[in-house]
């Protein structure tokens, strides 16, 4: 692969210092360092600054993936601080995520049945653990709308969406039939509507071990699923497999890339042709497909034949240079790109030129450019203002490009689209503009999400951080700004202007989160709001209702007897900004957090008995140390 580097789109930042470019590129930074005045820094190359002040807030909101952690991760850009994390499919002891009845009722209620009957084998409920790549906000009319985010599970093949009002899961969904989610986008047009969930790996249809070993029979599984009520609407069965998908600004088609178009299980096979594809899927076609009864059902979901030997006409493949990886879709609404991973190539796909492709034309020919910018092209991002910021992951750089120019040369003109390159530290795979994958690019800042930081930060053990640098892309050279180290791994971000996103600050006691305990408690003649509490027996099920008002819980102890199966509700009648309490029952594998009105409750057999003490986790009060109880186990 080397051979193809091509020398001059390979350019790196040493080529230009020693270069001609030289003069041109630093001639600001070389006055200012002659003469003396190596201190001072030249206007030309001074950056904005990504200082944001102690009390100041940042103007844009990061949220980040990351990776085999499975939490959400939200962060203040351009500060690159870290705000908050925020459980997904993970477990979670500061926030009792995984523990407490209500995230239990979200992990367990979308799992198919065979997994239920599969985890209950195990002596479990729920997946303990994921794999989040790919973190995207609900759109409507082509930008962000603030309601929702969607993340994928590459591990064990789920799809989460999180509330934007209280930055809580409040839907996990299983996608049957498919195997290990990775791509995952939201409609963006007219609005979020289906949410594209590509399944990786290619598994036989009917997956029940009868039919293994011919892998010609396996498929890959693209799922759309309803933004709204989290259902399934429909999949299509595709060949070869599926990496990443974007949309279009139009509402017509989605695309996902195909690293493996070969159908094999090994890596020189998945290597062996020099192309593989984009597939693209035209949803008015698929939706009249549906309408049309044209469809099998498997685990209750429609599933619809898009594979290449289909008659359907649901979808169209496009031959792209090797391993094709990231695509995303530029602001303009008019251009995809399509990453080409092994190939130092991009494909750059021109919508409208798709329905010819449907209608019979070589599908080659919707490509309008392919420019070769260096060695392994992962991700694109966009600016707005008709340039594309390629992650380069073997040449550890990022490369900036004219659309327009690329769309040029292909067409013969003797023009280079490369505009800069500049160094990351070291191999990025994603990057992300503000507001990029949205019609309101902004041209502002860009991060590229480095997975190697080797020798950029103190030494930490075999482990290192990753490093998501801040590049600023405001002025006409990019400029890296800050290094942030972040803990394992995320893959992607995405970065939101800070007024679409509008969070509470306490929460609305009629919530549905807490629906369940609501309608207990209603049952038992508790009225949770009003700070009632008591211990409900109901043969050998214990049910503790207490209120937490700083610094006490209103129950200082309670009594059961071993053997019961104890549920304790607890509701947080302080409702003040950031006062929020917390629980942990100790030696029990219990902890959990009651923010401001909320209600949190956990179910247990009580089977240790003597004196157990609880207490409060979350600082809320100068006698927080005191906020505690006992719980009193009777031996049966
Ligand atoms: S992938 S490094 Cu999981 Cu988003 Cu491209
Ligand atoms: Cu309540 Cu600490």
């Amino acid at each position: 692969m080397a051979d193809s580097k091509d020398k001059k789109t390979a350019l790196t930042r040493r080529d230009i210092l020693t270069g001609p470019v030289k003069g041109a590129v630093l001639a600001g930074a070389a006055a200012a360092i002659g003469g003396g005045a190596a201190l001072t820094p030249s206007p030309a190359k001074a950056a904005r600054s990504t200082e944001v002040a102690p009390g100041e807030l940042d103007e844009y909101y990061g949220f980040w993936s990351s990776g085999q952690s499975g939490e959400l991760r939200i962060l203040g850009v351009p500060s690159m601080r870290e705000l908050m994390r925020v459980p997904v499919f993970n477990r979670d002891s500061a926030t009792g995520w995984g523990i407490t009845n209500e995230s239990k009722k979200i992990l367990t209620e979308g799992l198919t049945q065979e997994t239920k009957e599969f985890l209950a084998k195990q002596g479990r409920e729920t997946y303990d653990h994921g794999d989040l790549h790919h973190p995207h906000m609900s759109f409507t009319d082509g930008t962000y709308d603030g309601r929702y985010l969607f993340m994928n599970d590459k591990a064990n093949t789920r799809v989460a969406r999180v509330r934007c009002d209280v930055m809580k899961p409040d839907k996990i969904i299983e996608i049957p039939n498919a195997k290990d989610i990775h791509g995952l986008r939201p409609q963006k047009y007219p609005r979020t509507g289906y949410v594209f969930a590509n399944g990786e790996h290619r598994v036989p249809l009917i997956n029940d071990g009868t039919n293994m070993d011919d892998v010609k029979n396996y498929v890959s599984i693209f799922t759309a699923i309803d933004g709204d009520t989290m259902e399934i609407a429909w999949q299509v069965m595709v060949s070869g497999n599926l990496d990443n998908v974007d949309c279009d600004y139009q509402g017509r088609y989605a695309m996902s890339s195909c690293y493996n178009s070969e159908e094999a299980t090994d890596l020189a096979g998945m290597m062996s042709s020099e192309m593989d594809h984009v597939v693209v899927f035209d949803i008015a076609r698929i939706e009249a497909a549906v309408k049309a009864g044209k469809y099998e059902v498997h685990n209750g979901v429609k599933v619809l034949d898009g594979r290449k030997t289909s008659d359907l006409g649901i979808t169209v493949y496009i031959p792209i240079p090797n391993s094709p990886h990231g695509v995303n879709t530029a602001p303009d609404g008019k251009y995809v790109m399509v990453n080409g991973k092994l190939s130092p190539t991009v494909s750059v796909i021109e919508w409208d030129k798709i329905e010819a492709v449907f209608q019979g034309a070589e599908p080659r020919s919707a490509v309008v450019a392919e420019p070769e910018l260096g060695l392994g092209p992962l991700h694109t991002a966009f600016d707005g203002k008709g340039h594309a910021f390629t992650t380069l992951f073997l040449d550890s750089q990022v490369v900036k490009w004219d659309i327009e120019k690329a769309i040029r040369k292909y067409k013969g003109e003797d023009v280079d689209p490369i505009i800069e390159k500049v160094d990351v530290m070291y191999q990025p795979g994603h990057n992300h503009t503000s507001m990029g994958e949205t019609k309101e690019a902004d041209g502002k800042w860009l991060v590229s999400l480095n997975k190697f930081s080797k020798d950029r930060f103190l030494n930490v053990g075999p482990l290192k951080p990753e490093n998501d640098q801040l590049i600023d892309i405001s002025g006409n050279k990019m400029e890296v700004v800050h290094d942030g180290p972040t803990f394992a791994e995320p893959h992607d971000c995405i970065i939101v202007r800070r007024d679409i996103v509008n969070p509470v600050s306490v929460w609305d006691r009629n919530d549905p989160m807490w629906a369940e305990a609501r309608a207990q408690a209603k049952a038992d003649g508790v009225v949770l709001e009003e700070g009632h509490d008591g211990v409900i027996r109901d043969g050998n099920k214990v049910r503790v209702y207490m209120y937490s008002s700083a610094p006490t819980f209103s129950l200082s102890e309670f009594r059961v007897k071993q053997g019961d199966e104890v549920t304790i509700y607890i509701t947080n009648i302080d409702d003040v900004d950031d006062l929020t309490h917390g629980f942990t029952l100790g030696n029990h594998n219990i902890a959990m957090e009651i923010a401001p009105q909320a209600t949190a409750s956990v179910t247990f057999t009580a089977d240790r008995p003597g004196v157990h003490w609880y207490y409060c986790q979350w600082f809320c009060h100068a006698l927080h140390m005191e906020m505690r109880g006992r719980m009193l186990v009777e031996p049966a």
